[in-house]
């Protein structure tokens, strides 16, 4: 558990010094960065900095992703206490880790919104440090990852998801279900080194332009080790990113996005795929897809906070973190 470090460290979100390390802070008050993070544009000595897209522009169904990124920062406060169980480390004691606030575009000019979300994801990584960014529907993962291959070339993507979203359509257009067909047209994702997880839905034939597909029923059958086993052979060990649809997970688990559908993966599924990865080292990450208008409890946008960090857990065991010996 982290340190009460007492009332002059409350509100972290702008009043903590320091990039690492996790501090108690009640669950209910104070600035809700992201895990209780520096809200922050100086990213000097920063590894890796958390960012919303609030996009819903381009869904299919229903929006309201565009409340996503603060849904899950809410949710996350609850658990920005300390070492994350079972990894029995706080990844933020390994990263230095901001909240960067959002991305802005004029909803009244939506064709210009591409290129807002790339510059923004640019603007980081020329300055060296990686992204987690919290959507947002899921076509914001397509001009991010304009931003990722243009530093790193194309990318395996590892991608949580019921839907392959590889519908055809015309170049340009905004569309939550069609835009990994353009990233993989316009060479930003390597399709053979890429792998699509949880995945229910066939509108597309059965093309993914050669990803490997892990439809729901086969993780289902499978073991969460035999999962990761499959995503690592694939990738391999050139670049990667890792994007996770909140509607990979079944709507009785996350009923909080726009296009739930039945026979999903439960929480502690996904988990365990994505701790049986450890030692993978994806370039940047994503969470998408949160409406927290639909959600109950807040069980999805907790589900998603969890998710968050636990892909930062992967991050930072790749990086060398160690689990403490102190009982959690
Ligand atoms: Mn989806």
């Amino acid at each position: 558990m982290g340190k009460d470090v007492g009332e002059e460290l409350q509100d972290q979100g702008f009043r903590r010094d320091r990039l690492k390390g996790s501090f108690i802070e009640p669950s209910y008050a104070g600035t809700l960065s992201f895990f209780r993070r520096k809200y922050s544009r100086d990213l000097t000595g920063v590894d890796l900095a958390v960012t919303g897209i609030p996009l819903d522009l381009t869904v299919s169904n229903r929006p309201g992703t565009r409340f996503g990124p603060e849904g899950i920062r809410k949710a996350s406060a609850q658990h920005a206490w300390g070492p994350i169980w079972p990894w029995r480390f706080d990844p933020f004691d390994t990263l230095a880790c901001v909240d960067y606030g959002d991305c802005h575009f004029d909803w009244g000019t939506p064709m210009e919104i591409p290129d807002a979300i790339t510059a923004h994801i640019a603007e980081i990584l020329e300055k060296g440090a990686a992204t987690l960014t919290l959507g947002g529907d899921h076509f914001i993962t397509y001009p991010i990852l304009r931003a990722y291959a243009a530093k790193y070339g194309p990318l395996a993507i590892v991608q949580f998801d019921a839907h392959r979203d590889v519908e055809e359509g015309a170049p340009g257009r905004l569309d939550h279900g069609a835009m990994f067909t353009y990233a993989v047209n316009e060479g930003l994702v390597d399709p053979t080194r890429s792998v699509q997880v949880g995945i229910r839905t066939c509108f597309n034939g059965e093309k993914s332009h050669g990803m490997t597909i892990l439809y729901a029923d086969d993780v289902h059958r499978m073991s969460a080790e035999d999962v990761a086993g499959i995503i690592r052979e694939k990738v391999g060990q050139g670049p990667a990113y890792l994007t996770f649809d909140i509607d990979c997970l079944d709507p009785s688990t996350a009923p909080g996005t726009g296009t739930p559908v039945p026979g999903g993966l439960t929480s502690h599924q996904a988990l365990s795929i994505l701790r049986a990865m450890k030692g993978m080292d994806f370039k940047g990450m994503d969470v998408v897809e949160v409406s927290p208008a639909y959600d109950h409890a807040e069980m999805t946008t907790n589900a998603a906070a969890i998710i968050a960090v636990e892909l930062l857990c992967l991050k930072a065991y790749a990086r060398g973190a160690k689990p403490t010996a102190i009982p959690i």
